[in-house]
């Protein structure tokens, strides 16, 4: 994650720890909150959820 989007969002640019936390308990690490362009400290707000796409082959897109 980009030190901007950490400190954006009140984490630690300088711990590689926060990554997997979950500091708003929507189930979402950190991590996956910033891959999907979600809110790390707003359960409400995940992003956009991955697709599925080319049955049989998983294919992660993002807008
Ligand atoms: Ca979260
Ligand atoms: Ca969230």
């Amino acid at each position: 994650m980009p030190d901007s989007w950490e400190t954006t969002y009140g984490l630690n640019p300088n711990s590689a720890a926060d990554a997997m936390q979950d500091a708003d308990n929507d189930w979402y690490c950190n991590v996956l909150e910033y891959v999907i362009g979600g809110n790390p400290t707003d359960p409400a707000t995940h992003g956009v959820h991955p697709t599925e796409t080319n049955g049989g082959t998983t294919y992660a897109s993002y807008p």
